[in-house]
């Protein structure tokens, strides 16, 4: 009879060495897919001319760190930019892009780095910044039953 509650005991050690097997690879899984939910989506304003802008902007975007996508429109002046929210946050995006001359919502451009800007990169430094976007923001939130 000991023999064989040893038995059963045995068996439920290999059970429950398994069952924790089991858990660290659901646990690894969980972490991966958190670090797939860190990566944030942003559009902000970022104001500027043309299509050499656009590379000027765009590089200065995925200079930063955990930056993985940076996509500049240059008819309504706003940038769409994917980041590791673990390695970067939207402020620090938005300076880098203001270091290399272009104004953004919240960062202004800095001026020595306009000033050297191409002729034709010298953005109206009042232009409107993220067009078309607030509108559909604001039209959005009007028709909200909360
Ligand atoms: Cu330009």
């Amino acid at each position: 009879m000991k023999k064989v509650i040893f038995v059963i005991a045995i068996f439920a050690t290999i059970g429950l060495t398994s069952c924790n097997g089991q858990q660290k690879e659901k646990a690894t899984n969980s972490a991966e897919k958190t670090e797939q939910l860190a990566i944030n989506n942003v559009t902000f304003g970022v104001r500027g001319n043309c299509g050499m802008c656009k590379t000027t902007i765009e590089k200065a975007a995925s200079s930063v760190e955990g930056v993985s996508k940076a996509n500049w429109n240059k008819d309504q002046k706003k940038i769409d930019v994917s980041f590791d929210a673990s390695k970067t946050t939207e402020m620090d995006i938005q300076k880098a892009i203001a270091v290399s001359g272009y104004d953004t919502e919240m960062a202004k451009g800095n001026e020595e780095a306009y000033t050297n800007l191409h002729g034709c990169c010298k953005y109206d430094r009042e232009m409107e910044m993220n067009q078309n976007i607030e509108e559909k923001k604001d039209d959005h939130s009007g028709h909200n039953h909360n």
